[in-house]
């Protein structure tokens, strides 16, 4: 397969060094401008100040491309007709040359094509609450794609409970970095108890090499709560959220369309308090998988 690397990535890719991948179906699809641009902008520095090197995966024209040239960059930041991909539509996309933002689906695949063993995202998909059935393609591609993914857990919008034992079934391994529960996304709470619990860098290498070591072929998921100071109340995420269900449910939206839906409303009924979670979580999560990528090189 054909990929495009920028020139910084390249030369990380040449050299082994630690290197971490960024989704991007979260700045075409998840987040509306501006506050794409603050989520890549900060992501970005938040990887390459823990001393690794971001690429931001997607498929460019056609073309499977890790880290985003400027115009290329403004054209997905300008959600241009840039498709949202996940598994099943990333040889589509590639065939018929469009421009696609890869979900952690799609960037997991990415990931196996360039030997990229780190990646930062907000949540995960997992399963969707209430009929009809909806479940996300990242808990599959998860479970066969060996990865470090850090994120704050599963979207709010899901069914959690039933989306950790999705996760258990599939055998990924979730661990919480400095917390012994699963975080909420938006908030930093949701009661569900996790069985692993690590507390630093060295530490998830450790376990992430032990896991490849026994046969593990699975991701292993890091998650970590959103940053205190701008995590939400769980009250208000939970009321947020029954009011966007109702309202996707209210407008027939289905499929791939629901999760950019919920996200975007969430949005609206929070006042914008949701966004200023979701940009600070983000860039803790860039953060720490910076940091595990210089340890997991550290390790070898
Ligand atoms: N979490 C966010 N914003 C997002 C997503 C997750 O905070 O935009 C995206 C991710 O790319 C995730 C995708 O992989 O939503 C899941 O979509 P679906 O439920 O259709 O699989
Ligand atoms: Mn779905």
């Amino acid at each position: 397969m054909r990929t495009r690397s920028t020139v910084v990535i390249e030369a990380a890719f040449a050299r082994g060094g630690p290197v971490v991948a960024l989704e991007s179906s979260v700045l075409a699809q998840g987040l509306l401008p501006p506050h794409n641009r603050d989520a890549a902008e900060r992501m970005l520095a938040a990887v390459e100040a823990a001393g690794a090197t971001p690429a931001i995966t997607a498929i460019v024209k056609g073309v499977p491309s890790f880290g985003l040239e400027p115009a290329d960059l403004e054209r997905f930041l300008a959600r241009d007709g840039v498709r949202k991909v996940s598994s099943r539509d990333l040889g589509i996309t590639v065939a018929q040359q469009a421009d696609g933002a890869t979900t952690v689906a799609g960037t997991l695949a990415m990931c196996t094509l360039a030997g990229i063993e780190v990646f930062a995202t907000g949540g995960i998909g997992g399963v969707h609450r209430n009929a009809p059935y909806d479940e996300s393609a990242d808990l599959v591609a998860l479970s066969h794609t060996p990865v470090i993914v850090v994120c704050a857990g599963a979207k709010s919008i899901l069914d959690l409970p039933a989306t950790l034992e999705r996760l258990e079934t599939l055998g990924v391994p979730v661990v919480g970095y400095r917390t012994r529960e699963l975080p909420g996304f938006f908030s930093m709470n949701t009661g569900l108890a996790l069985t692993a619990s690590l507390d630093t860098p060295d530490q998830i290498a450790a376990a992430w090499l032990a896991h490849r070591a026994v046969g593990g072929r699975s991701a292993m998921l890091v998650v970590q709560p959103p940053p205190a100071a701008s995590a939400l109340p769980a009250e208000l995420v939970h009321d947020a959220t029954a009011a966007a269900l109702a309202a996707a449910s209210a407008a027939g939206v289905r499929g791939a369309a629901v999760t950019p839906f919920l996200l975007a409303d969430i949005q609206r009924r929070t006042a914008g308090q949701s966004v200023v979670a979701n940009l600070a979580l983000l860039e803790s999560n860039a953060a720490l998988a910076g940091r595990i990528a210089v340890a997991l090189a550290a390790a070898r």
